[in-house]
């Protein structure tokens, strides 16, 4: 199966044959370095980005100014995606793989850390996906086929947490994910787990996740994100990083596999570069060797989509300063929706974009250490070190949990009492820490390396014939068990109540029909919210619900957003879709006219003194015909149709260009129509261009004149060079 840009993913092909699907390799990839000439791409002078991809969508701006380009970032792309169905999930992917994402972050559905085995079926979530073994392959299955639709390996990533998390370690070796996230701080703090079996079984999972190459990120940012005062907790965050890192290497994981999950704590309006920089400064100088995974701040996302994407901004920034490996990117209406497809794909632009606008920038700012970045990185480092320091005074990290050493919002050493605190005795799943019994049989052999059975030859699984590490076919795989809550109920209900091929809006599942409108009314918050959910109302939106305000003042207007559901379903069939005209870029109009001179004469005619609209067209300022190095002979205002001849002879122009206002008297048409009957009369008619412009002009209109072409409101100046470089080579070739 491979995959045509022009067709949608057809998840009933991905599900089909899914128990026999084995990924096509384990373990993390980075990206591939750029390998082109070492002047950068199109001579532009880049000095980090990686391979380029196969098959693209580039920034805007590429396509019109830059021969879309679309140079990629050297660090790897994530995107956190949240659907609650995976089907949904992975046509987010694809679209978020072409933008250039190259690590696709499925997050769980909420309480999934409390289920103490693995899910079968793939039932729907809420706040995220159920992490389940179908769901994981067909994920996986898509991936492979989108990573050869882009050309670049796609990093497939989840959660291991939770008291099954020795099981979803497997679970993940098994189905050929990439990256996870794994802490056992995460299930202690967070989760209340209890802290020997959180220990015991990420010992467990560290090690399966080690032998299947994955690449384990930590959970130091969540106490970030749970802090009261995000940024009092930097020294305990070092503290945390320090935990789990050293854990994991005792385990056997190699540094280069371990990523610091780093999150600037602040946010503006705080002075947040000179409050985050120190942090994260520190947190590379004490963990050069490991990677480092740079998420967004997500704690100060409110509703506004502009200052989530200025703090995104401002983090990447940091992310440059500080050479991150993973530039996470969290969607900017975090702090309103559950993320919208439209908002992946807008974050992983942003990153995008602002890492390649600050592309070499350490080669040419440098960080001054001698002022207060070096001093506040030194300091926070020492509260770090005096943190470790009491853990073990208080007799080790058991012990400073329980004495709520952890996310407490008075900056180490200060203590405001509000830490978490937990028993080391309790929390979820006490005292079902057991020894091994003597007939003891790890599941793989990867568990440890060693089973208490005698093995006589081989690895620790012979005896068994193989575990499933070693032997994919001994995977069990169980298809959907739940009749109701599954891939093919939900799949067959959105096709049955709208047809495959409807297009309907949507924002994070098939057809869901939800849309929004951005409103500004001219009065107070309060009222305009009344009035906007009115307006939706009025407007035919079901469930209208206002999911942004912003005051742009307090008796002169607000600006609002309005979501609601659409209960519609449009059929490709019944559009009528008028034909493309051909595209011309500007780069070969310009080059087109450059090689060959085109002279226009240009005036309005008749009584017609509206000039702006013409002047606009042919003026430089605004991108008019000038701009492509078309020679403009303006004539003025009210010229007669005879004059604009004659001129046109005399200048040996290729064009004339007349400007109309349209009368109820038809005065437009009797100018158009004249002007092509005088070019007639004046044997000129076959070798110049008659081009008709004005407000209410059409195409339409201009033609049933006899004149060539007519543009209307919105023309720019490309569309018309665009037109008169085309139409000069349809005479030439006439
Ligand atoms: C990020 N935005 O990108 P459950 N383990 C750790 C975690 O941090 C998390 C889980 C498990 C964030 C991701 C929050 N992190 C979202 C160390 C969740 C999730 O939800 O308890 O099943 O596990 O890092």
């Amino acid at each position: 199966m491979t995959l045509r840009k022009e067709e949608k993913l057809d998840i009933h092909e991905i599900l089909k044959d899914l128990e026999n699907y084995r990924p096509r390799r384990r373990g993390w990839q980075w990206r591939a370095p750029y390998t082109g000439d070492s002047e950068g791409l199109n001579a532009f002078p880049y000095r980090e980005i990686a391979a380029l991809l196969k098959q693209s969508i580039p920034l805007p701006a590429a396509e019109r100014s830059f021969g879309g380009i679309d140079p990629q970032p050297d660090c790897v792309i994530t995107t956190e995606i949240a659907s609650g169905r995976f089907e949904d999930d992975i046509r987010r992917m694809r679209m978020a793989a072409w933008h250039g994402a190259d690590h696709m972050m499925v997050i769980r559905t909420a309480g999934q850390s409390h289920f103490d085995g693995l899910i079968e079926g793939s039932p729907e979530g809420v706040g995220g996906v159920p992490i389940t073994r179908k769901q994981l392959r067909a994920t996986r299955k898509a991936l492979d086929l989108i990573e050869d639709e882009v050309g670049r390996p796609l990093n497939f990533h989840s959660y291991v947490s939770g008291v099954a998390g020795p099981e979803i370690a497997v679970l993940f070796a098994e189905e050929g994910i990439a990256g996870a996230h794994q802490d056992p701080q995460y299930n202690v703090l967070y989760r209340n787990i209890n802290m020997v079996r959180s220990f015991v079984d990420a010992a467990v999972a560290k090690t399966i996740m080690n032998a299947a190459e994955i690449l384990q990120i930590d959970g130091a940012h969540n106490a970030n994100a749970t802090a009261r005062k995000a940024w009092m907790v930097m020294p305990e965050l070092l503290v945390q990083h320090a935990i789990n890192t050293c854990f994991s290497e005792m385990v056997g994981m190699p540094r280069e596999r371990i990523a610091l999950s780093t999150v600037p704590p602040t946010s503006p309006p705080l002075p947040a570069l000179t409050m985050d920089l120190p942090y994260a400064v520190a947190v590379r100088e004490l963990f050069y060797d490991c990677k480092m995974r740079a998420q967004m701040n997500t704690r100060y996302i409110e509703s506004d989509i502009r200052e989530a994407t200025v703090a995104h901004v401002l983090n990447l920034l940091i992310s440059r300063l500080t050479s991150a490996d993973i530039q996470s990117t969290i969607t900017p209406d975090e702090g309103r929706n559950l993320p919208w497809h439209q908002n992946n794909i807008a974050a992983v632009c942003t990153a995008k974009q602002a890492l390649t606008g600050m592309d070499g920038l350490l080669e040419m700012v440098q960080l001054r250490m001698d002022g207060p970045l070096g001093t506040r990185k030194r300091e926070i480092i020492e509260r770090a070190v005096l943190f470790l320091e009491e853990i073990n005074d208080a007799g080790g990290y058991f012990e400073a949990v329980a004495q709520g050493h952890f996310v407490d919002s008075g900056e180490f050493p200060a203590r405001n009492g509000d830490g978490i605190a937990r028993d080391p005795e309790g929390g979820i799943s006490a005292g079902s820490v057991v020894p091994r019994d003597d007939e003891y049989l790890a599941p793989v052999c990867h568990h440890f390396g060693y089973n208490n059975l005698p093995v006589s030859e081989g690895s620790p699984c012979s005896p068994i014939g193989g575990c499933t590490f070693c032997n994919p076919d001994k995977i069990v795989y169980i298809d959907e068990l739940d009749p109701e809550d599954n891939v093919e109920q939900r799949l067959a209900k959105v096709e049955s109540e709208a047809g495959a091929d409807a297009i309907r809006p949507e924002v994070i599942w098939q057809g869901d029909g939800v849309v929004t409108i951005g409103l500004m009314l001219p009065t107070a918050e309060e009222p305009a919210f009344y009035a906007a959910l009115e307006i939706a109302a009025r407007m035919g939106l079901k469930d209208p619900e206002v999911i942004h305000k912003g005051v742009l003042h307090p008796a002169e207007g607000s600006y609002l957003e309005v979501k609601g559901t659409l209960d519609l379903a449009i059929r490709e069939d019944e559009l009528v879709i008028p034909e493309k005209a051909e595209v011309i870029t500007a780069d070969e109009v310009r080059a087109d006219i450059l090689a060959q001179p085109l002279r226009v004469v240009a005036a309005t005619i008749g009584e017609d003194e509206h000039s702006v609209g013409l002047r606009e067209i042919i003026d430089i300022k605004h991108g008019g015909l000038e701009k492509y190095g078309v020679d403009c002979v303006y004539l003025g205002t009210s010229i007669s149709v005879e004059k604009m001849i004659d001129a046109a002879i005399e200048t040996e122009a290729d064009a004339i260009l007349i400007s109309t206002i349209i009368t109820h008297a038809g005065v437009h048409r009797m100018g158009m129509s004249r002007l092509d009957q005088l070019a007639r009369e004046k044997g000129i008619r076959e070798r110049i261009i008659l081009v008709g412009g004005g407000t209410q002009i059409t195409n339409d209109i201009a033609k049933a004149c006899g004149i060539d072409a007519g543009f209307g409101r919105g023309t720019t100046g490309l569309d018309v060079a665009g037109f008169l470089v085309r139409r000069r080579r349809e005479i030439k070739s006439d």
